[in-house]
This record gives structure tokens, sequence and C-alpha cells, in this order.
């Protein structure tokens, strides 16, 4: 007996040494797993016997450790990197190339035969092109004729973290910061540079370390030595370091009396300020503003303007090519108002008054990363001022980490919108690249999911929404679609059927989030944590801040009556947009409650109900996360052990928690719209006082 059970143990700790090393998702799309078809394998090694770097540029040495380090994963071997061919033919050179018409500053080209050549302008170009190149392997594409050429369309592509000093993060859910401020600047810690990695991997180069909600302890010398500590763990990867600012800084540690933008004092103190910035850190990028919002002091406070504050820093920032970047994300507390109309009534009169190097940074919809949202009518309306566009990659309202939603379609849904600011096919991607009005400056940014969790994430899957982001940000012309099967196949398995349904699933999750959650254009039925359904929520310091201000339900019907006969928000809009969507004839369903409200028995273009329609999308939404999960299970044969587990526990918890959002909605609305669950679907379970106690304990947890 006891030998048997040595052997037992014996035999299962072999097994376990012999199986293949679960996959924690650190890696993430950077995984470089040796590729399983040899005969692809000695093809591509065939073509990169050495790489070729010729240069002392730490960017471009960068690029050819990058290159190596993916080569050894993917091929097996070590490729060495050496000075000079010596007359071989057939590797991997290295080159930056002033003289290429075709690229811009960061634009790169590879070409094949006899040697592949990746060249850029700049070294920032050539660290792009490497990675490109790896990702040509890394998706099995051929590289005997390789002629690619790409050049990023925006200028400023960044992340932006809400991180804390305390190390929490606003709206974050994958764990605390990644900077541990109290460690930095003598302890680096490794992830900071595996961070610069993914976000250069996908054209990323700036990223805003701390919290628009800012703290001025970051312009403390204390904490300048930090992010300097940090900016040249970046700089290698062509990555800008920039910082949120605290407006009245120059009163909170400046020991100034006022931080009024117009007086003397207060411009020489920010103009001392960005020179020990700069001392410091020779590439700092700039300054990101969240002023005279939501509690945040700003401009106003001292009767002037945001182009005032804005104008102020950039002339502080300009001796050192240093860029302002101001949020349009105001909206004052006025309950007969309507939020909708708020940041384009501070900001279009501002028109055409900013400095050279200030961008206003606009959320893609007027209220606040909603699951789906219009453009924001700024957009079309500025066209005298940079305008950078602000996402959010993090799922404040998106079901945090739990939820899948991939963002990508949300992403691309603004990108493609048309402002007509001048005529037909003036997208927003246009409005921000710059090309419909000629900025020179021009910036995109993303408000971060990373966190300290091992797969950086939390959910598995939302890793790809940081790399949709990266993506988009270099080329807004890219489809989700490419992207999700990009990202797949980098991250998680190379076999096709199992890359078709996981892109498959991705697609489909963003839709079948919103029927759940805020179907035919609903919008904020949440407070507090913007986690639980809370449709009924109607008391609150501010009218905005409750659900049924945005909502309207009542015994006639449902939805925001944003025509003339209501807020006319819709006036902020050219007149061809408000074309489409001034009819509730003819406004698309997917944003027909963010204009109308409109009566429980109106018959909508689907011919259905008002009342059907929402119920079918909330029944359908919630079942379809049973798809998902259907979806995900046949995969499991091709994805990692423990990254198929995890996900596969998320999904039952969505699964969960899309028919408590499912019971709230449609046990709440009934109680207006007054008739039964249409047919074939069945009445919930439970009673609205239950699914309110629910919530309730929710919130007290
Ligand atoms: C950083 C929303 C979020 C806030 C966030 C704010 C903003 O209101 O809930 O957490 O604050 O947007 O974008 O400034």
């Amino acid at each position: 007996m006891k030998y048997t059970l040595l052997f037992f143990v014996l035999l299962t700790s072999l097994c376990h040494a012999g199986a293949p090393d679960r996959d924690d998702g650190y890696r993430l799309w950077l995984k470089y797993d040796l590729i399983n078809d040899a005969s692809r394998r000695a093809a591509y090694a065939r073509s990169a016997p050495f790489i070729v770097l010729n240069s002392n540029s730490p960017v471009l040495k960068t690029a050819a450790e990058e290159l190596q380090t993916g080569l050894r994963g993917l091929l097996g071997k070590t490729v060495p990197i050496v000075a000079s061919a010596g007359g071989k033919t057939g590797g991997i050179i290295l080159k930056t190339d002033t003289s290429l018409p075709q690229l811009n500053d960061e634009g790169y080209q590879i070409r094949s035969q006899p040697n592949i050549t990746i060249s850029g302008k700049t070294d920032a170009g050539v660290l792009y092109g490497a990675f490109a190149f790896l990702r040509h392997l890394q998706t099995g594409q051929p590289i005997g004729n390789l002629a690619l050429t790409s050049n990023p369309k925006i200028r400023v592509r960044m992340l932006n973290h809400w991180d804390n000093t305390d190390g929490s993060i606003e709206r974050g859910y994958a764990g605390s910061s990644l900077w541990k401020w109290y460690e930095l600047p003598e302890r680096i810690d490794p992830r900071y540079r595996d961070y610069a990695r993914a976000n250069a991997s996908i054209g990323i180069n700036g990223t805003v370390v701390n919290n628009v909600n800012a703290s001025s302890r970051f312009l403390t010398a204390e904490y300048l030595e930090k992010v300097a500590a940090l900016a040249n763990v970046f700089r290698p990867y062509g990555i800008k370091i920039y910082l949120s600012v605290y407006f009245p800084a120059p009163k909170t540690i400046g020991g100034l009396k006022t931080a009024d933008p117009l007086d003397p004092e207060v411009n020489k103190w920010w103009a001392d300020k960005a020179n020990e910035i700069y001392k410091l850190i020779p590439d700092f990028g700039g300054f990101l503003v969240k002023a005279n919002s939501e509690g945040q002091p700003g401009p106003q406070d001292y009767n002037r303007t945001h182009a005032d504050g804005a104008n102020m820093l950039a002339k502080a920032l300009a001796p050192h090519k240093g860029i302002v970047i101001w949020r349009a994300f105001v909206y004052k507390a006025d309950g007969k108002a309507d939020r909708f109309k708020a940041a384009y009534d501070e900001f279009k009169p501002l028109d055409g008054q900013f400095e050279k190097n200030v961008i206003v940074q606009v959320k893609n919809g007027p209220i606040d990363f909603q699951p789906r949202e219009p453009f924001s009518p700024i957009f079309g309306m500025m066209p005298q001022t940079p305008l950078g566009l602000e996402f959010q990659i993090t799922q404040e309202y998106l079901g945090f980490a739990t939820h899948l939603v991939y963002e990508a379609p949300i992403f691309k849904e603004c990108l493609d919108s048309d402002t007509y600011v001048k005529g037909k096919g003036s997208t927003v991607a246009k409005v921000i690249d710059g090309s419909l009005h000629n900025y020179p400056l021009t910036a995109i940014a993303g408000v971060a999911n990373t966190g300290s969790d091992r797969n950086w994430t939390g959910h598995p899957l939302a890793q790809a929404n940081w790399y949709a982001f990266g993506r988009l940000a270099w080329d807004h012309t890219l489809s989700s679609e490419a992207i999700a099967r990009e990202w797949t196949q980098m991250t998680l398995t190379t076999e096709p059927p199992s890359v078709k349904t996981v892109t498959e699933m991705l697609l489909k999750s963003r839709e079948i989030y919103v029927n759940y959650n805020t179907p035919l254009g609903l919008s904020r039925p949440w407070t507090g944590a913007h986690f639980a359904p809370e449709p009924w929520q109607n008391r609150s310091s501010r009218p905005d801040w409750t659900a049924v201000y945005y909502h309207r339900a009542d015994s006639t019907g449902l939805g925001f009556d944003r025509t003339t006969s209501g807020s006319n928000a819709l006036a902020q809009y050219r007149p061809e947009v408000q074309q489409q969507w001034n009819n509730p004839e003819t406004c698309p369903l997917p944003y027909l409650l963010w204009f109308h409200h409109v009566p429980w028995a109106k018959k909508l273009s689907s011919g259905r109900t008002l009342w059907d329609e929402l119920c079918t999308r909330f029944y359908t939404g919630a079942d379809s996360v049973g798809w998902l999960q259907k979806q995900w299970a046949q995969v499991k044969k091709d994805v990692d052990p423990e990254t198929f587990d995890n996900v596969a526990g998320r999904l039952a918890t969505q699964q969960k928690e899309a028919i408590w959002w499912r019971d709230a909605w449609v046990l709440y609305l009934q109680e207006f719209a007054r008739q039964p669950i249409p047919k074939p679907f069945k009445k919930p379970d439970r009673t609205l006082k239950e699914v309110k106690e629910s919530v309730q304990v929710y919130l007290v947890r």
C-alpha cells in the first residue's frame, strides 16, 4: 500500500512536470509561442538568419531586442544581432532613413528580398515596423514578398490612467495601480517595461500616469523624480509621459494666494514648474486637465474661460514643445438643463481661441461613456480647434471586468459617424486625424483598463480592448473583425475554427450587452458604482445623477425628448444629422430613446410596439449570454486551461447578472407600460420588490 501510494505520487508529479505551462495571461498578445507548423517555421527562419543593427539608438536597440525575443519564441532559436551583414544576404535590416517620402514621422516600411528591411523615418518608426513584422509572423502570413507601408493617422496616441497616489484606480477593475509610487524612483518594477513593450507593440506613444481628478502632489519635487524614473523606462519604447494637473496647484503647493490664469505670478509659477519638469524629463509630453468639472476647480472660479486656463498652461509648456490636453467633459449642476448639451454650450463659443499647442479632448458621446451614445456634437462644430477623442477602455458602464464586451465596435461607431461639418463624409475620424481641418496636432486617448492583476485586465478577453484601442489609434480604418481575429491569433489560439468562434463572440458581445442593459437608446440606469441596475433611482444631490432623469419613463411612454418639443439638443448637430434623428419614424432604433419620448404602444420600424421591442431585446440579450457560453465551450481544446476556466467563470456570472438586468428593467418599466410580457417570453421569477432588495444588498456590500 505504501509503495502504491509512493508510485502514485511520483506518477502525478511527473505528469505535472510534463504538462504545458499554464498561461496566466501576463504575456498578452506578445506570447510568441513556438509556431506549430515546422515548414512555416523553417521558411521564416531561412529569411531571418540574423538581425542587423548598426546604431546605438536606444529605440533601435529596443527594436532589435524585441525582434530577437519574438523570433526566439516563434522559431525556437536565437537569431543573432550583428552590426553588419558582412556581405551576406537574407537577414533583417533595421534602418532609419529620413528620405522615405511615403512615410510620416512614425510610419514604417517593410520590404523583403534580398533582405528584409524594416525602415522608418525615425527610430520609433523602425520600432513599430519591428512589431508589425512580428505580428505578421504571429498571424501566419507569408513573408516572401513583403511590401508593407503604414503610417499612424493620429500623432498622439495615448492611454489615460486614472491612478491615484495611494495605488487605487478610479474606475479600475483589474487590481490596483501598476505604479508603485512608494517604491519609485529607487526600485523599478520589471512590469513597467512590460507595460511599455505592450503599448509600443500597438503604436501607443504617450501615457498620462495619474488621475484627471488630480492630486497636486504629482507636481512636487518628490513625485516628479518618481515620474522621471518611469519616463526613463518608457523612453526606449518611444513612449512619452504626461501628467494630469490640479489647476489650483500654485495655491496648494506653490503658496500663492490665487490660481487665476491671468495673474502674472501664477503664470510664472507654471513656467517655473515646466522648467523644473523638463530638466528632469526632457521629452515630457505635457499636461492633461480636468477643470470646472464634477467639483474640480478651474479658471471659471476666477471668472475666466476654459481657453484662458488652457492658454496659460500652453504658454508655460511651449518653449519645451509640450502640449496641453484640455478636457471638454463639463456639466453644471442644473437639473432643468439637459446635460447632453452642457459641453457644447461651454466649448463651442471658444472655438478658435486656444493656443496652438492646446488640444481639446472630447469624450466620444455627449454624456459619459454609455454602452451606446450618439457621437458628441462638438466634433461637428469646432472646426478651428484641434479636437482629441477620448474613449474609455476600462468598463465603467460595461459590466466592469466581469461582462464580456469587445469595444472595437463602440470605437468604430463613433469614428465612422458623419458629422457633416464639411459635407457628407466628414467623419469624426477625419475631424480628429486632422485631415478635414488640417490640424497639425492630433490626439486620441483611451482610459486604461490595466491594473496589477497578473493578466493586466481582469477579464482575459478585455485585453482585446486595450489592443483594439491601440490598433485603431494607429489606423482607424481597420475593421473590428480584423482586429479581433488578429488579437485572438496572437493571444489565444491559431486554430482556425476556434479563431473564428472567438472572433464571432467578440464581435457580438457589445450588442448583447446593450440589449440586456440599455437597448434602443436608454442610458445611465445606475448610480454610485455604475454596476447594478437601478432604473428606479430618483434621489440624489443632483437631478442629473438620478436614473429617472435619463430615461423619463411615465405612463405615456419612455425616452428623453431632445427635439424642438423637448430640450432641442438635436440643434447642436448639423442639419443633415438632425434630419436623420429628428423624426421618431426614421430615427435609427439604436438611438431612438436618446432623442424621443416614445408612446408604449407606438409601432416601431421593427414591426413591434415599443413595449414589445424592449422586452424582445431584454430577453434575447440575456439569452445570448448563454450563446456566448456555448461558443466558449467549443474552444476549450484550443485554449490554455487557466484562461479557459477564467473566462468560463466570468461568463457564468455574466449570465446571472444579465438576467438580473433584464428582470430589473422589465419589471420596473411594466409599472408604467401596464402590459403583459409578450410571448414567447416568460414573466421573471421574482417581483420588482425582490429585485430592488437584491440591488440594495449589492450596494451595501
Ligand atoms: C475621473 C465619470 C466617471 C468619473 C470620472 C469622470 C471623468 O463621471 O464616473 O469617475 O472621473 O467621468 O471622466 O472625469
